[in-house]
């Protein structure tokens, strides 16, 4: 063999051997592969998020007094000083015997959502799970002995909804993580060294237990502008949980990328996450970044037992209508109580948005969103994935009998249909704008809002 042909081999070995070695960088994934992953999420439109944890025994009320407001929920540890030492009382007694997972699950379901997405672990380090590497957990610490996400991650498999995880980067219990410094840490600052110890020798491991053994949809981090963690910590979780399920979705707070509680990622793309997660409010207008909307019914995420501020019915059908309009999705809280229980003026309003998805779901879930998403403000448009159909929900009944839609053509002899109404609606075109004569029985068709199904084209101007 001369000398030339015995480098060839070594040649084609050095060439192959980085596609070889090299894990898949998820951070370099095509579009197409990017939509394929989004697929069912963007179908899904409207999910459940669940906060849920020993927060919910104070329930706003500590040591007889009250916190009020949003820091009386989850954040009461922060919110009321509480020390480690002197909140550890409260996870020795979460004991939500009355939880059953399947009722959870149904209630969901019948509110129309598609997925779940729960605490895992929030910001006060309890885990609902048996976390091999945590005794402050559900089967070590709390007397309810029982693995609460292998219940829902059943339930849901039951009834073919998906669970996802929201997981919290932060953690005032663990010794190496705020512990040390809570309730007196500053956030501003870099206050622990010893943080990213926390960071291999404990998150690691637990987010490799929640994806493998529950075979989580989605992962919803949080608590992620803490000094103490890093761009490079962030993008070397995304890739971690993405190994281990490729299919997974990750929201855009496991990185450092996030601008302000609008949620969405500053203009470059090298920050992980693959959707913006504006808390509390509604983006303006559509978006090229997916997102979601996660909201209250109260005021609270975790339970608080004095929070009574409910958003109507309507507000929150008209919240999901403007959601979708705009591209997005809307993860809608409930925080159960300490025995298990969600609360019922959760369940009330649930089954509304239910009852309304049931006549109006089409104009929702796998819809896509328009140029033209709104006329004035009570109309919202989407657009049926062929693009062929679109749907004016009304978010208020027409004072007058006669509905003037400028922002879309419908197709020449096409019948327009008021969903939940039997028989076509009127219509007519004037100019340049379409008149239609809305039947007076038609405001029985549907509660809170109303949807024209149309055959037809937005306007581009
Ligand atoms: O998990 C939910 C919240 O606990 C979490 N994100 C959602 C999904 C969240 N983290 N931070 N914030 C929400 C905003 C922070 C608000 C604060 Fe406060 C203002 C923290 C301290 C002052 C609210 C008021 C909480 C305590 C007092």
């Amino acid at each position: 063999m001369n000398k030339l042909s015995r480098l060839v081999p070594v040649l084609v070995l050095l060439i192959l051997a980085p596609a070889v070695r090299l894990p898949a960088d998820f951070l370099d994934e095509s579009r197409a592969d990017f939509d394929r992953r989004m697929n069912w999420w963007r179908e899904a439109r409207f999910g459940m998020f669940i906060h849920w944890g020993p927060y919910a025994v104070p329930a706003g009320v500590h040591r007889g007094r009250e916190i009020k407001g949003t820091g009386g929920g989850e954040w009461i540890m922060h919110a009321a000083a509480i020390p480690v030492a002197e909140y550890e009382p409260y996870a020795r007694q979460f004991n939500p015997t009355a939880f059953d997972a399947d009722s959870w699950v149904r209630i969901a379901k019948d509110a129309g959502m598609r997925y779940v997405i729960i605490t895992s672990k929030h910001h006060d380090g309890f885990c609902l799970w048996d976390s091999a590497v945590a005794n402050y957990d559900v089967m070590d610490f709390a007397p309810i002995r029982r693995d609460l996400l292998a219940e829902l991650k059943a339930a849901c498999d039951r009834h073919g909804i998906r669970l996802g995880f929201y997981h919290s980067i932060m953690d005032w219990h663990h010794p190496d993580a705020q512990a040390p410094h809570f309730p007196t840490y500053n956030t501003k600052e870099k206050s622990n060294a010893r943080f990213s110890r926390y960071a291999e020798d404990y998150m690691k491991p637990q987010l490799r237990e929640l994806v493998t053994r529950y075979d989580p949809a989605v992962l919803w981090f949080d608590g992620e502008w803490i000094p103490e963690w890093t761009h490079e910590q962030g993008r070397e979780i995304y890739r971690m949980v993405r190994s281990l399920k490729p299919s997974l979705i990750v929201n855009n707070r496991v990185d450092k990328g996030r601008q302000g509680s609008k949620g969405m990622n500053r203009g470059d793309r090298r920050y992980a996450g693959d959707f913006g997660t504006p808390e509390q409010e509604i983006l303006a207008g559509i978006s090229d970044f997916d997102w979601e909307a996660c909201m209250t019914m109260n005021d609270n995420w975790g339970f608080r037992s004095r929070d009574h501020n409910w958003k109507s019915a309507a507000t929150l059908v008209h919240q999901l209508v403007d959601v979708s309009a705009k591209g997005g999705n809307y993860l809608l809280n409930v925080g159960p109580t300490a025995e298990g229980l969600i609360p019922a003026a959760s369940v009330e309003r649930l089954a509304a948005v239910g009852l309304w998805l049931r006549t109006n779901g089409e104009a929702i879930f796998g819809t896509c969103s328009l140029r033209q998403y709104h006329e004035g403000d009570h109309i919202r448009y989407t657009a049926s994935r062929d693009g062929n159909t679109i749907y004016a929900i009304l978010t208020a009944w027409p004072d007058s009998a006669e509905l003037r839609l400028a922002r879309i053509v419908p197709e020449e002899g096409s019948e327009i249909r008021l969903l939940g109404h039997a028989g076509p609606v009127p219509w007519r075109r004037e100019g340049k704008v379409t008149m239609i004569s809305l039947p007076e029985a038609g405001r029985a068709a549907s509660n809170h809002a109303w949807t024209l199904r149309v055959r037809g084209q937005e306007v581009v101007d």
